[in-house]
């Protein structure tokens, strides 16, 4: 922050480092804090400054930091000083991620250690583990409703073994991402627990209301996220005679920001989590995180303000950290979590890019690339210390967030269209391939979102009933063909794990009591030993897709026109079907990916080539073949990512 710190901070400040004995000597923390003391201080009174004791919870915020601080061991301090110095580090290191839940792939957190051999093969140097706190055994929302956040829940491990977890991936060059849920905490928590034992100070903790008056009126603007399961917002507690305010499910009770205490506690968490060596967080359901009347209660400027308190916090104490943010919302509204103006890059630097992923399926469905091609030319580039992280899926349903004028430009009706995309992926659609589910119908906006693994969605669960060969290589190569487009986009891709092998849906969700409420489990597979052995089989799905992404993924790592973070340029081309766009690196080398959406041959015109500088046609890198300046065809559903000759030489 470059604004000069105003009398009263500095006043503030120099008397906290008096009153704390060796904090004078420590002088890596005094050029953190105070480096960080101004947005400490403006956040502060921005958020808290209506309560007269403000001035002493910045104070409160001190103590906490320097607190953990002095708890983070010398090997995470070491680690924070390179990433530190090298800036971005997370943009800079060629990351590819994948999202794993650790009992479903390898059984515990040591299991998972024992792994590490299978994500180098792949490629993967960054793992996103699904929640692992404590949570109520049946209640738990996959991990989403965390009833302490000091422990491990018992099945995965200790929290020893996340430590050594982190260490062994540190020692590999990998990455560790955990979720941090702090939207709301399970009702079970003990904050919760003491809510409902009548004591008013953890009362406060939540929103609570004695009759429907507030609860009524929030609920005219709030969004229902669970219609079919939990609808409507608050939860009514008979032991306390009060409506608690539950925007997911009724045991997930929305914590109340507006209370400082709730900000400190939740603080002290995330510096916690960072000094057991996670070294990204993702926060959960972040646009939620501030509510007012009158409104819908989503990405509120206090919302922004509250992660970049935490994000001035981790800058302090465990600088080495970076954060996601899980916003599903409209592309704008994502882009604003990177921070905006004097907050660029010191709120989220990382981002889910949904959007993106709502038209890798788009295409496939409509066949279409216009869209598409619309949503990346229009997506808010990241600045040069944050990144998108892209993704093909994820655990949750792939909800139909588009931008409604590009709909209308495409002459497509919004309601009409989400409906045909609806009924196109839950197999509805006549000629359909997709074997997907709907999730979350809700009666009263027509609104719905879908459930399905990438494989079953691609049409692999549907061609292997078939049995026909030609059909289920068609399948596959829409897997790949979405995938190429991650992994050659700018910022960072992401792998949810199964797909890899091409996994279909996981049925066996229905027999569990406690799941098959939540379709959201076909597509979290158990993924065994035997599963994975088959990669290496070229006769079944799992060895196809296998040895597609892996040469995908290392050609990335080799071509640093592939792994930079800014957005391509989109290129135009006459085919309604093809999408195309060029990558080019500070030394001028370019990379052209094509991707043909549709189920028909297409030719490439010459134009494309010479807009892409490729005027003698070039080389397929993905399948080592020559790609001719004019004419050249695409198969079905191929991606291209195609360099001039001198360009495959070197490679
Ligand atoms: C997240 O998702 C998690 O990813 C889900 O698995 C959880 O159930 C949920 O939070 C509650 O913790 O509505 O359908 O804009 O859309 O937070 C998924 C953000 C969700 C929300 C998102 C939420």
């Amino acid at each position: 922050m470059s604004n000069p710190l105003p009398r009263r901070a500095d006043a503030l400040l120099q008397q906290f480092i008096t009153t704390h004995d060796q904090l004078s000597q420590d002088s890596v923390f005094l050029q953190r804090l105070a480096g960080n003391w101004s947005a400490l201080y403006r956040l502060v009174q921005s958020l808290y400054g209506a309560t007269p004791e403000w001035e002493h919870l910045l104070v409160e915020l001190g103590e906490l930091l320097w607190n953990r601080w002095n708890h983070r061991d010398a090997r995470l301090r070491s680690l924070d000083d390179q990433r530190v110095m090298q800036g971005a580090w997370y943009s800079r290191n060629a990351l590819v991620g994948m999202q794993l839940y650790v009992d479903r792939f390898a059984g515990d957190l040591s299991g998972l250690g024992d792994k590490l051999s299978y994500f180098q093969e792949l490629g993967v140097n960054f793992l996103h583990l699904m929640p692992l706190l404590k949570t109520p055994r049946d209640h738990n929302d996959g991990g989403y409703a965390v009833s302490d956040y000091g422990q491990i829940q018992e099945h995965f491990g200790t929290m020893k073994d996340l430590r050594n977890l982190a260490e062994k991936m540190h020692r590999e060059g990998m990455v560790l991402a955990l979720d941090y849920v702090l939207n709301h905490t399970s009702d079970e928590h003990s904050w919760a627990q003491a809510a409902l034992a009548g004591e008013q100070h953890y009362q406060d903790y939540y929103y609570m209301y004695p009759d429907r008056t507030i609860p009524d009126l929030y609920e005219e603007s709030l969004p229902e996220v669970f219609p079919e399961t939990a609808p409507g917002n608050f939860t009514w507690k008979n032991e306390i005679n009060r409506w608690v305010m539950t925007v997911f499910h009724s045991y997930q009770w929305d914590l109340n920001y507006s209370n400082p205490r709730v900000f400190l506690e939740m603080a002290a968490i995330l510096l916690d989590l960072a000094n057991a060596g996670v070294d990204i967080l993702r926060l959960d359901a972040v646009p939620y995180l501030w509510k007012r009347l009158g409104t819908t209660s989503q990405n509120l400027h206090e919302a922004h303000d509250v992660v970049r308190l935490l994000n001035a916090c981790a800058r302090v104490a465990a600088p080495g950290v970076a954060f996601i943010a899980e916003a599903i919302v409209q592309p704008r509204e994502i882009a604003r979590y990177f921070g905006e103006g004097e907050w660029a890059g010191r709120e989220c630097e990382l981002a889910y890019n949904a959007s993106l992923m709502v038209l890798l399926w788009d295409a496939l469905a409509t066949g279409r690339a216009a869209l598409i091609r619309r949503g990346l030319e229009d997506l808010p580039q990241a600045g040069s210390d944050t990144a998108w992280l892209n993704y093909v899926r994820c655990h949750d349903d792939i909800g139909l967030g588009y931008d409604e004028a590009h709909l209308r430009e495409q002459g497509w009706d919004p309601a009409a269209h989400r409906d045909f995309i609806i009924r196109y992926f839950t197999g509805e659609f006549e000629g359909s391939f997709a074997r997907g589910a709907r999730f979350m119908y809700n009666p009263r906006n027509g609104d719905a979102r879908i459930s399905g693994t990438a494989a079953s969605l691609a049409g692999v669960e549907a061609a292997l009933e078939l049995q026909e060969p030609s059909v289920l290589e068609m399948a596959v190569q829409r897997i790949v063909a979405l995938y190429g487009v991650i992994l050659s986009l700018g910022g960072i891709p992401i792998i949810y794990a199964g797909d890899e092998l091409g996994l279909c849906n996981d049925y066996s969700y229905r027999e569990e009591p406690h799941l098959q409420g939540d379709n959201r489990w076909m597509h979290r597979p158990w993924i065994s030993d035997d599963h994975r052995a088959t990669r290496t089989d070229p006769t079944r799905v799992a060895g196809m897709v296998f040895s597609r992404l892996t040469s995908m993924i290392g050609l990335r790592k080799q071509i640093p026109a592939l792994n930079a973070s800014r957005m391509p340029d989109i290129l135009p081309c006459e085919s309604p079907h093809l999408l195309a766009f060029l990558r080019v690196d500070s030394t001028g080398e370019r990379v052209l990916v094509l991707v043909n959406f549709s189920n028909e041959p297409i030719p490439i015109d010459g134009q494309l080539m010479r807009l892409a500088g490729l005027y003698d046609g070039g080389v397929d890198l993905l399948d080592q073949e020559r790609f001719l300046p004019v004419g050249q065809l695409m198969r079905p559903y191929q991606c291209s990512w195609v360099v001039d000759h001198s360009a495959h030489a070197a490679t």
